[in-house]
């Protein structure tokens, strides 16, 4: 299902192809967020036009609303929102541990209160597992516990020993015709658990792994650390994923350190409110600067956009809150990381990723986030 086209030979980044029940998908790869079965402000059109192989999908959001009854009805998640591409989705575990007021862990899964409503709920392995299957997706995380970055070792260890159990438990839940199931790999920034995670997930014999508690509030240099201590562990013909990373410059990073997939609400997030990625950094739109631009967005960029639309224009679109200011820098943003990715692809296949990097990251000033 996962196969190694091409290894950097000098960066650990690598070329691969992801066979799925909904069609192949080129690794390096961006996964656009599409926590509640749209990715916000994008339509699926667009979707493919900017070269969207692949999006996330959350099960503790979508059990919540619409709910499973209709996810049924609606023959799966890819036909509920006319997506016929691969979707991955997470386990709702990190979104329980986030989102919801927990009211008890118990050794089969966590009994909480929905943050929509305050329902009493429950998700543990079994449950993330048969609504995954509902969903319908191409790849299903297991039910993991990501506690917070500053958790004391004690909690820390606690969670990785209950990830580990629940993660042998979706291994034996009944999936979709065709599903993959990834492990996460937990540990906070504790080499030693991170190690252990690892190698008793890989034991277990995952489609994939996921590198799980990165980026949850640490300074970034603890979540390079996280990630070099846990790639190593990994089995190399399996596909590597950074759950919730990250800046365009930390992706480019991530890959050079081995790992082959990404999702993040970034791109979509910030456009929301008025802040434009480009291959130098992100800038507020909004600001008095761009009155009189009418330059695009990033030159040279030819999404939707840039082709279309001034600076001066979508500034304007902004200030007045109109719908397609939004929009359009929703679709600049979205179409940088999936460019940047495929820029990533054609670096590692023509052999100068490593020069890629080096230019990218000198050229990227990152922001205050
Ligand atoms: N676990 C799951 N989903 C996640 C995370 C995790 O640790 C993170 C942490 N960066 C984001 N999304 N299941
Ligand atoms: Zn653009």
């Amino acid at each position: 299902m996962f196969e190694l086209l091409q290894t950097d030979t000098q960066t650990a980044a690598r070329l691969g192809r992801l066979t799925t029940p909904h069609g192949v998908v080129e690794t390096p790869v961006f996964m656009p967020v599409g926590t509640q079965a749209t990715v916000k402000a994008l339509d699926p059109r667009e979707l493919e036009e900017m070269g969207t192989q692949i999006i996330l999908g959350n099960t503790y959001h979508l059990y919540i609303r619409p709910g499973l009854e209709i996810l049924q009805a609606a023959g799966g998640l890819h036909r509920f929102m006319n997506w016929h591409k691969p979707i991955l989705t997470d386990s709702g575990g990190y979104q329980v541990f986030s989102l919801a007021q927990i009211r008890k862990i118990h050794p089969h899964g966590v009994e909480f209160r929905s943050h929509v409503d305050g329902a009493r709920l429950f998700l543990g392995p079994r449950e993330a597992m048969a609504i995954q299957r509902v969903l319908g997706s191409d790849i299903a995380m297991v039910f993991d516990e990501c506690p917070p970055y500053d958790a004391p070792p004690r909690e820390q260890r606690l969670a990785v020993e209950r990830t580990l159990r629940w993660a042998r438990e979706c291994r034996e839940q009944p999936r979709a015709e065709g599903q993959q199931v990834f492990g996460i790999v937990q540990g906070g920034t504790n080499a030693e658990l991170r190690q252990y995670c690892a190698r008793e997930l890989v034991a277990m014999d995952f489609d994939g792994y996921a590198i799980g508690g990165v980026s949850v509030g640490e300074p970034e240099p603890e979540m390079f650390r996280a990630v070099d201590m846990t790639v190593p562990h990994l089995p190399v013909e399996k596909p590597r994923y950074a759950m919730g990373l990250g800046t365009p410059a930390q992706i480019v990073e991530l890959v050079a350190r081995g790992v082959d997939m990404f999702d993040c609400v970034l791109p979509t997030r910030v456009a929301r409110n008025g802040t434009a990625f480009t291959r130098r950094g992100a800038f507020p739109l909004k600001g008095g600067a761009y009155k009189a631009d009418f330059r695009p967005i990033e030159e040279g960029c030819d999404c939707f956009a840039c082709r279309h639309f001034t600076r001066a224009y979508l500034r304007h679109l902004l200030n007045v809150n109109e719908i397609l200011g939004l929009r359009m820098v929703s679709v600049h943003n979205t179409h940088l990381y999936l460019k940047l990715m495929a820029d990533i692809r054609a670096a590692i296949r023509a052999g100068c990723f490593e020069e890629f990097r080096r230019e990218f990251v000198a050229g990227y000033v990152p922001s205050r986030r």
